[in-house]
């Protein structure tokens, strides 16, 4: 059994205890009240999800089990993976340990890459990914235990195992995915001796002459992994695998809610907005320009895509650390100097409509400047990134739930007239 198999088997039951005799103490607490704004309103604020593997402060952004985004960002995906499984970061023995029980299950299948090259050609890379994870289900060990009858306490095990399947060869096929919708040429095969992130930007094929992409790749990977349990995707991961859907059913499914522009498409869609601005000025332009062209995108009824959040009411940690790593590495970028110039710009114009909550840059606002400057300019392609990071949140997030013997989940919804008589409306 793998380090952290092992220590997940000492710690989950603990867990489950430590859930059943809270529930058993405070289970008739009132946690949260819900207002009919919040019924109607996408059930902001309403607490009634657990997740234990992250939280979002509004005021502080993504903290990782107790630890704020801004002191893990120098650590490495597996790292990341580890730390929302336990709570602890892994020494280097054990990490050493995760490394090669993921190695060990790289090898995708042929028929994955048949379903892909059968697919039509202008596909969405998002579609082509989530639909190379779904046509897995076939691998999946928690169908197959299910099937043969396991005992509910068993539950999580053969989910971690779909977990590292998953995860270890989600490089590649994310990689492939890239290249064949592109045209980049042939699949790369695999670096035995790269890390995960570091493998995926071996087999994107991009030139990394000093691998400052493969540290971006690194950062990126490690920066989207998980964002609490109420996000579309995680939540609609978890709705999934709360039926009993096994990891590759749950995360494909909750990557589809990735695939949306207000969620996770919003990458694909800001440097595009970005690079408008260049075509529609001619060249970098000024502030006062993109504060122009900020308003005409407001009053044209659109959003401006990488600034909002739903929750977050600060700059996103995530974009902070993007930000950072641009300034060093590509100061002089004028696709960069713009994402700068747009930071100084669209809070203050968003800040002037009242209805918006947040007017300030959240993870997508970025990202892609960095991409870009890379050679990664495929933007379309940019939701695939996001989604191979946050396969390890989203499986994560399964895994514990099973261990937990969370429910099936089913909120209760109500006709007009229902709420009506609630509230006493005539
Ligand atoms: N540009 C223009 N209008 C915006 C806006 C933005 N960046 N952010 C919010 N608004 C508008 C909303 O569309 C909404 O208008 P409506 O009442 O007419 O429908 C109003 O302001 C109130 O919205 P809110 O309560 O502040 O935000 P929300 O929780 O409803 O939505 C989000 C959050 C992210 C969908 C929204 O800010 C948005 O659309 N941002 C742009 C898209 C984006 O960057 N998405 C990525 C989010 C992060 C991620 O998941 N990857």
């Amino acid at each position: 059994m793998s380090m952290l198999k092992e220590k997940l088997a000492d710690l989950f039951p603990r867990q489950k205890a430590e859930v059943a005799a809270f529930l058993k103490e405070y289970g008739d607490k009132e946690v949260s009240k819900v207002t009919l704004a919040q019924a109607y309103g996408g059930m902001r604020g309403v607490k009634g999800l657990v997740c234990d593997t992250s939280e979002v402060p509004p005021d502080k952004g993504l903290i990782i089990r107790g630890i704020e985004l801004k002191h893990l960002t120098e650590k490495i995906p597996e790292e990341i993976l580890w730390l929302l499984l336990t709570g602890e970061l892994p020494n280097d023995v054990q990490l050493k340990d995760l490394q090669a029980e993921i190695k060990s299950r790289e090898d995708v299948p042929q028929y994955v890459w048949n379903v892909i090259d059968s697919m039509p050609p202008d596909s969405h890379p998002m579609t082509m990914f989530n639909t190379a994870i779904l046509v897995m289900q076939r691998e999946s060990q928690f169908a197959k235990r299910y099937a043969e009858g396991m005992k509910k306490d068993e539950y999580w095990d053969p989910s971690y195992e779909d977990m590292i399947n998953i995860v270890a060869k989600l490089p590649a096929i994310g990689a492939y995915v890239y290249r064949k919708r592109f045209n980049k040429g042939p699949r790369i095969e695999s670096d035995k001796t790269a890390d995960w992130a570091k493998n995926y930007a071996h087999m994107l094929g991009l030139p990394d002459p000093n691998g400052e992409f493969t540290n971006l790749m690194r950062l990126y990977l490690n920066l989207h992994s998980d964002h609490e349990g109420g996000n579309v995707s995680a939540y609609s991961a978890a709705t999934i695998n709360s039926a009993l859907s096994d990891l590759y059913y749950s995360l494909s499914g909750g990557l589809n809610g990735l695939a949306g522009p207000l969620h996770g498409l919003a990458n694909q869609e800001c440097l595009g907005w970005v690079l408008e601005t260049m075509k529609k000025f001619n060249g970098a332009p000024s502030e006062e320009e993109l504060e122009k062209y900020a308003q005409e995108t407001l009053d044209s009824g659109k959003v401006v895509p990488g600034y909002g959040h739903a929750v977050l009411r600060i700059t996103d940690p995530r974009f902070d650390a993007f930000l950072a790593f641009g300034k060093k590495h590509m100061a002089d970028d004028p696709v960069f100097q713009i994402v700068e110039r747009v930071f100084n710009v669209v809070p203050r114009v968003l800040s002037q409509v009242q209805k918006i909550k947040d007017p300030w840059p959240n993870v997508d606002a970025g990202s892609g400047g960095l991409l870009y400057h890379y050679g990664l300019k495929e933007f379309s392609y940019y939701t695939v990134l996001f989604s191979i990071s946050r396969a390890l949140g989203i499986c994560a997030q399964g895994v514990v739930a099973r261990a937990m013997g969370y429910p099936i989940t089913r909120p209760k919804s109500l006709p007009i007239n229902k709420y009506k008589e609630i509230v006493g409306a005539k």
